[in-house]
C-alpha cells in the first residue's frame, strides 16, 4: 500500500535553489519537503508535453500513467480541450502505487501523487497565462491508509457521484475508497450468485442497484487514480435488508414462546448461514481485487438473539453462558476464517476486538467509537494488531462552523506506546455515513472538510500543526476544487478567481 515516491521538480539549468516561502504554497496536502522560489516560468498548452526520459525506469504501455498524463494535461490547461500527451509513450509499472517515472526535460521523478502536486503548482496570472515557479519537492505519505467511507445503503448514490468523489479523493491524495455498500435499509449490490438480495433488498430493483458493470467501473476509475477499493459487507448486524432476498439468514425474534415476526442479526447458529456467507464472500473477492475486505461486526443488537430459544440452547451447548459477545465472536471468527481462506486480510470495526480477548485472529481494527479513541488505539496496537482510525473524522454530522480545524488538529499517534505500536497505526479514514446524505449534499459536505483529514494523514505533523497557516492554503485548494468541478463549500468570507466560469 505504500506510495513512497519522490517528486523532484527542478527547472533544468538552475541547480541553485533559493530559500524562502513566497505567497501561498498552494500544494494540498503539504509535501514533506517543498522549496520554491520567486523565479517564474511561463507554460503553455502548445509547448507542454509529458515525456519520458530514456533513462526512465518505466516504459510505455502503463495505462495508469498514460491516462494520468492525459487527465493532468487537461487539469493544468482546462481551456486546451484536452489531449497534449501527443505521441509520447507513457510509463509501464507493475505495482500501481509504486509507479515512478523519470522525466528528463523537467527533471521529474514522480508517481500519480506527484503529478497531482505538479498540477497544483501551475497558476494563471491576471491575463490567463499559465506559469509555474521554480520548485523542488520531495514527498511521501505519512500513513499508507488514507481512506474515505461512503455509505450507499441509507441513500443510494448514483454512479456519477461515486466517480466524482474518487476524482476529489485523488486531488487530496486519499487512497482508499471504503465502500460501505450495503446495510439495514437497502442492499444495492447486485450479486451474481444471489440476485434476490438486490431484487428484494434494494430501494428499487433496477434503478437503485450497482450492477457488476457499475462495480467494475468504480474499481477501474479508482485504480487509474491510485485508489484502492475496500468493500464492506457488514454482518452480523446491520443486515435487515439482506433478509428480504435470503430467507432464514436472519434470526427470528421471539415474543415469549412465539416468533414475533421480526428479525434480528444474521443467525450465527446455522450451517446454512456460513455456506451462504462463504459463497457471497467468494463472489465479492472475485469482484473486488483488493487484498483487504471489510467484514463489519459493529453494533450488534443482542436483544433478538436473547429472545430466541434455539440461540439460547446453542449458547448453553457452547458454554457461552449468557455472554452474547462470545456468540458474536464465534460468528466473526468463522467469517474471518472464510476471508482468510479466500486469501484476504480482514478489516473489522472495533467492537470485534473489544469482544474477543483471547485467540484473536489477525484482523485490522477500525476504531470508530468516540470517547478516548487513542486509548483504544493503544490497546489494539498493544495486542499487536493494525489500526485504522475513524473516530475523529465523522463528516456526516457537521458542527456549526469551522469543524475542519477539529479534523485538522487530530494527532493519531499521540498515545503512550512503543515505536512498534506506532507503526501498527496504518492510517485513518473519513466517514460519510448516509443517514442525512445523498447526491444533493454529498459533495459540499465532504469537501473541503475531508481535505483537513487528508493533510493530517499525508503530511508531517510538526510542519502542519498550525490551523492558521493551513487556512489560506485550504481556502486556495478549495477554489482549485471548484475550478475542477468539485462542489466544495466555502470556509469563510471571500471569493475565488473564475468562480462563475
Ligand atoms: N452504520 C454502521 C452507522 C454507524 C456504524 N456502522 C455509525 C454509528 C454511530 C455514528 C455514526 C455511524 N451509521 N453500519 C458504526 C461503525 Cl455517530
Amino acid at each position: 500500500m505504500s506510495s513512497r515516491c519522490n517528486l523532484r521538480f527542478l527547472i533544468p539549468g538552475l541547480a541553485l535553489l533559493l530559500g524562502g516561502v513566497p505567497s501561498v504554497l498552494a500544494v494540498w496536502p503539504q509535501p514533506q519537503q517543498i522549496r520554491n522560489s520567486a523565479e517564474r516560468y511561463s507554460l503553455s498548452a502548445r509547448a507542454f508535453l509529458f515525456k519520458h526520459a530514456d533513462v526512465s525506469a518505466v516504459r510505455s504501455g502503463c495505462d495508469v500513467l498514460d491516462q494520468a498524463f492525459t487527465r493532468y494535461f487537461t487539469l493544468i490547461f482546462p481551456e486546451s480541450g484536452g489531449g497534449g500527451t501527443g505521441d509520447t509513450g507513457a510509463a509501464l509499472i507493475n505495482t500501481l502505487l509504486h509507479c515512478c517515472v523519470y522525466m528528463h526535460s523537467w527533471n521529474l521523478i514522480l508517481n500519480i501523487s506527484g503529478l497531482e502536486s505538479l498540477s497544483q503548482l501551475v497558476e494563471q496570472d491576471d491575463y490567463g497565462a499559465y506559469y509555474i515557479n521554480k520548485t523542488e519537492i520531495e514527498d511521501f505519505p505519512r500513513f499508507q491508509f488514507r481512506g474515505l467511507l461512503l455509505d450507499t445503503s441509507r441513500h443510494y448514490l448514483p454512479l456519477q457521484a461515486i466517480l466524482k468523489t474518487l476524482d476529489a479523493m485523488a486531488y487530496s491524495k486519499l487512497n482508499v475508497f471504503h465502500w460501505h455498500i450495503v446495510d439495514d435499509p437497502s442492499f444495492p449490490y447486485q450479486s451474481r450468485k444471489y440476485p434476490d438480495l438486490s431484487k428484494k433488498g434494494a430501494y428499487h430493483p433496477f434503478t437503485h442497484i450497482y450492477t457488476q458493470t457499475d462495480v467494475r467501473r468504480v474499481i477501474e476509475h479508482a485504480r487509474l487514480r491510485g485508489i484502492r477499493v475496500l468493500a464492506e459487507f457488514d454482518s452480523p448486524g446491520h443486515t435487515q435488508s439482506w433478509g428480504n432476498g435470503q430467507p432464514s439468514l436472519l434470526t427470528p425474534c421471539y415474543r415469549g414462546d412465539v416468533p414475533s415476526g421480526t428479525y434480528g442479526p444474521v443467525n450465527p447458529i446455522l450451517d446454512s448461514t456460513y455456506v451462504f456467507m462463504a459463497n457471497l464472500l467468494k463472489e465479492v473477492t472475485s469482484v473486488f481485487p483488493d487484498s483487504y475486505i471489510h467484514l463489519g461486526g459493529d453494533e450488534v443488537d443482542f436483544s433478538c438473539w436473547k429472545s430466541n430459544p434455539d440461540i439460547k440452547a446453542f449458547m448453553k451447548k457452547m458454554g457461552f453462558g449468557s455472554d452474547f459477545t462470545k456468540l458474536e465472536s464465534f460468528y466473526m471468527q468463522n467469517i474471518v476464517n472464510i476471508s482468510t481462506m479466500l486469501n484476504r486480510s480482514s478489516v473489522v470495526w472495533q467492537d470485534v476486538f473489544d469482544y474477543h480477548e483471547i485467540n484473536r485472529p489477525r484482523y485490522v481494527v477500525e476504531v470508530w467509537k468516540w470517547g478516548c479513541y487513542l486509548c483504544e488505539v493503544r490497546r489494539v496496537t498493544k495486542a499487536g494488531l493494525k489500526v485504522i482510525l475513524a473516530s475523529p473524522w465523522y463528516l456526516d454530522l457537521p458542527g456549526p462552523t469551522h469543524d475542519w480545524a477539529r479534523y485538522y488538529n487530530v494527532r493519531p499517534l499521540a498515545f503512550k506506546g512503543t515505536e512498534e505500536q506506532k507503526k501498527l497505526v496504518i492510517g485513518g479514514e473519513v466517514c460519510m455515513w448516509g443517514e442525512y446524505v445523498d447526491a444533493t449534499n454529498l459533495s459540499p459536505r465532504l469537501w473541503p472538510r475531508a481535505c483537513a483529514a487528508a493533510e493530517r494523514l499525508w503530511s508531517d505533523e510538526v510542519q502542519t500543526s498550525s490551523v492558521d497557516q493551513a487556512f489560506p492554503r485550504l481556502t486556495d485548494f478549495r477554489c482549485r476544487l471548484l475550478r475542477r468541478g468539485i462542489q466544495a463549500e466555502p470556509l469563510y468570507v471571500g471569493h475565488c478567481k473564475n468562480e462563475y466560469q
